[in-house]
């Protein structure tokens, strides 16, 4: 993760969430502060944010995967450089809400997410009759759900911007660092695999 080529820290986040959630128009809010007109993300988006971090600058690289169906068997392939995972729920949407959270409790049970840090949005929170905060924690029951990670919901709507820098603030605070402890580990692996693979030619 971000060894090479720049000094500037790199970290990847991953939005993932049911499809409608609102992340492809979450990302291009963060991206442009626009409101885009999205079509059902087949594949995935991506985009790169700079911040600030520790006193440095840190460059996100934002990962948005399809969350129709048919996508999610693909969201695994996106885990394992994930320095936080941006979970997003369209409140709005209590026919699916169950979906959701079933579709989170797999997300986490990943064994290259353990430890990440998880951010929900509750998103949507410009449609009368959207579940607060509140009340999408008590569905997802994230204490149970989250034993040994940091997590945070975050009330937003990627449409009007409500909550959305915020939400930013919050992922960027929360994702670990390739100089945090694990991370480490990560690019002494990248390393060696580096010096092995050119010390063949
Ligand atoms: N009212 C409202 N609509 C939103 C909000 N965020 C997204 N939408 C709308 O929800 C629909 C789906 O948004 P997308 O951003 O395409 O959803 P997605 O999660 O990327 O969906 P997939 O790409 O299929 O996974 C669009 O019509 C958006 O305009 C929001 O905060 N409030
Ligand atoms: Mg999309």
């Amino acid at each position: 993760m971000g060894l090479r080529g720049s000094k500037q820290p790199q970290v990847h986040v991953l939005l993932l969430g049911l499809d409608n959630a609102g992340k492809s128009t979450l990302l291009y809010k963060l991206k442009h502060n626009a409101c885009v007109t999205t079509v059902p993300t087949i594949g995935f988006n991506v985009e790169m944010l700079e911040a600030r971090k520790n006193r440095k600058n840190i460059s996100l690289t934002v990962w948005d995967v399809g969350g129709q169906r048919k996508m999610r068997e693909h969201w695994k392939s996106f885990h394992q450089d994930a320095a936080a995972v941006v979970f997003v729920v369209d409140s709005s949407d209590r026919e699916r809400l169950e979906e959701a959270r079933r579709e989170l409790e797999n997300t986490v049970r990943s064994e290259q997410l353990s430890g990440r840090p998880l951010i929900v949005l509750a998103n949507k929170q410009d449609v009368n009759g959207a579940l607060t905060a509140t009340e999408i924690k008590e569905r997802f029951n994230l204490k149970r759900a989250c034993p040994g990670r940091d997590w945070f919901v975050q009330p937003c709507s990627a449409s009007t911007g409500f909550g959305v820098e915020e939400a930013f603030r919050q992922v960027v605070q929360m994702a670990k660092l390739p100089s945090d402890s694990g991370a480490i580990r990560d690019n002494i692996k990248e390393t060696v695999h580096y010096l092995r693979t050119n010390s063949r030619h």
